[in-house]
């Protein structure tokens, strides 16, 4: 594996994973991709990259950093990789298309008030450990 190219951590039917994907593509961008079984459960993935052990995750070659969640994971391609833009350039614009992405987001996993309980709990859980030593 070359360090010049970004890592993709995902899986193969994780929806997250494939709109990282789709914009390494559109965008032309090297990477490689290692599956992270969130069926089984992968410790070493959760103690060492996202706390939360979701995919995707993506290990950027400029600083070596690992980023999660991919919204944010998006933005940053769009900032480090101009060329075919993602997201539209003026500010309203913009906050338009983020608003669009929580309301999809957010009202996506509405209907699950089972996956909300696992959700919460997951996150301040690792909103703790993740946050621990970063002050
Ligand atoms: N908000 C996260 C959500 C990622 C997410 O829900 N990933 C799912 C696959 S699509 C996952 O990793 N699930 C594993 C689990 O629930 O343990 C993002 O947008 O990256």
């Amino acid at each position: 594996m070359s360090n010049s190219k970004l890592l993709l951590y995902g899986y193969p039917i994780s929806s997250a994973t494939w709109r990282v994907r789709a914009a390494m593509i559109y965008k032309q961008v090297e990477f490689d991709e290692k599956t992270v079984d969130i069926f089984a459960g992968d410790a070493d993935y959760k103690s060492n990259v996202n706390p939360m052990g979701f995919v995707p995750a993506v290990k950027f070659p400029q600083n070596g950093k690992t980023v999660f969640e991919s919204l944010p994971i998006m933005e940053l391609l769009d900032s480090i990789y101009p060329e075919s833009p993602i997201l539209p350039k003026d500010p309203f614009q913009r906050a338009r298309n983020g608003f669009n992405l929580f309301f999809c987001w957010w009202g996506a996993f509405d209907a699950s008030l089972l996956f909300w309980k696992n959700w919460i709990f997951r996150f301040f859980f690792a909103f703790q450990k993740f946050y621990k030593n970063k002050n």
